[in-house]
């Protein structure tokens, strides 16, 4: 993934087929395909994490309990990954489990994420790691989580530990997932661990933090391997003021952009340089911001829901707008970093079959045409491979390309998992399969 992309991989590869037909790919062969998890949403009894005494104190609306049993279940899920075309997939460590007493790790999880690793290798998936994705370990969450004082170095302890013990069966990291997330949910709306509400000094801190914590674990992962590609996960809507000639709204959502998206960028930078090796985006939808006067939209700007805002608007199970365009634009924005760019999470949360069939070839398009334009995207995680514990929202919310049936917890391939198969097992989109170029 990181050698630079030829130009022909990057305008859609040509592919040699006998001595004489050229078939034209929308993606090269070395294009990394995948789906997304996190431990504590696939895993089940997560038991020593900050969720998980949350969820028991019946502080949040649903528990995740054996969530999808993936823990046991990882061989037949990494089968299922690769029967449809996958070529890697996206997963996250659990700090908890790793280390489930402040400098004590648990040997037995270290082998079980050995093992996991191995699993993958063994079918041809390339892991990306995260390291942290939302949980804690619950023992650092009681010291303020984030917000404590050893929090970094408690991290970074962490991460020489996983480098030590696992790093040589991981090429691609990701350091932490969509800090803005965490903070938005847990210091300003309250309805995540630590459940603290309207605290934006809080948040602030808390972001910066995580991207100190990036920045000193981005060392470390490199002084372990210097081969290492380290980014972190960030969740990156398009933001569009709601009506563009009025300044206020256009105020509003370049602060909004400023501050969920760009801010970050500025605080992982050392020496002005940027410490991340590719750029990798959550993209879900986009925001449609206009200003308001009061409370928290005061400083973010409100989002503007109507349904016939600019045309008919399609929203998911969350409330999310599906938006495939903002994709493109996501894309063409960022290419001016200069980083390979890999998609670590593009979904959708429904049961309409064909609204989720839509909805990724919508994306995948919005991808090959940003390629065929020069922006240098090299891998797609869909989130996520199965239905799974969507935090405060439970099980209510469907993002699997696999359905989960209740009871047995057995996948259920949906048709979007065939799509999925057919685009990375070619290489091309749907419509331009079997187009041969002249030889
Ligand atoms: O389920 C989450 C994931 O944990 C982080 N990114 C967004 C997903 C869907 O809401």
């Amino acid at each position: 993934m990181c050698e630079a992309p030829t130009r022909a991989s990057r305008l859609g590869a040509q592919e040699r087929v006998g001595d004489r037909t050229v078939v034209e790919r929308d993606f090269p062969e070395d294009f990394l395909w995948g789906a997304a998890t996190a431990a504590h949403q696939v895993e089940g009894f997560n038991r020593d994490s900050d969720w998980w005494a949350a969820e028991e104190a019946g502080k949040l609306p649903y528990r995740s309990g054996a969530a999808c049993r993936h823990l046991e279940r990882y061989e037949a899920d990494f089968d299922l990954a690769r029967a449809y075309g996958h070529n890697a997939h996206r997963l996250s460590l659990e700090w908890a489990r790793l280390e489930p007493q402040p400098g004590r790790f648990n040997s037995a999880a270290f082998a079980h994420y050995a093992r996991v690793l191995s699993a993958l290798h063994a079918r041809r998936l390339e892991p990306v790691v995260t390291l942290h994705h939302f949980t804690l370990p619950h023992w650092l969450a009681e010291r303020g989580g984030w917000l404590a004082p050893e929090a970094v170095d408690r991290f970074v302890f962490y991460t020489e530990a996983v480098a030590r013990e696992l790093g040589g069966a991981i090429r691609f990291w990701l350091t932490v997932n969509e800090p803005t997330v965490l903070a938005k949910h847990g210091y300003v709306i309250g309805d995540w661990p630590p459940f603290v509400r309207n605290r934006w000094d809080r948040a602030a801190r808390v972001i910066a933090r995580m991207c100190r914590a990036h920045r000193a674990a981005y060392r470390v992962l490199h002084a372990h391997d210097a081969h290492a590609r380290v980014s972190f996960a960030h969740s990156l809507p398009w933001i569009e003021p709601c009506r563009p000639w009025r300044w206020v709204d256009r105020a509003a959502a370049a602060v909004r952009r400023f501050l969920w998206c760009d801010l970050c960028f500025y605080l992982m930078r050392e020496g002005g340089e940027l410490l991340l090796d590719y750029l990798a985006i959550n993209y879900y939808t986009r925001a449609v911001v206009r200003w308001q006067p009061r409370g928290r939209a005061l400083l973010f700007g409100a989002d503007c829901l109507d349904p016939h805002h600019g045309g008919d608007r399609r929203f998911d199970e969350l409330g999310q707008e599906v938006w495939p365009e903002g994709l493109y634009r996501v894309l063409k924005h960022y290419a001016r970093l200069g980083l390979p760019i890999v998609i670590s999470e593009n979904g959708i949360a429904t049961t309409d079959d064909e609204l989720r069939n839509e909805h990724l070839l919508g994306h995948v398009r919005a991808l090959a045409r940003a390629r065929a334009e020069g922006v240098d995207v090299r891998g797609y995680f869909y989130w996520t491979l199965f239905d799974n514990y969507e935090w405060a929202r439970g099980f209510t919310a469907h993002f699997g390309l696999a359905a989960l049936e209740p009871g047995s917890l057995a996948r259920k391939p949906r048709p979007a998992m065939e799509i999925f198969a057919r685009i990375a097992r070619s290489g091309r989109l749907p419509q331009r399969e079997g187009t041969q170029a002249a030889p």
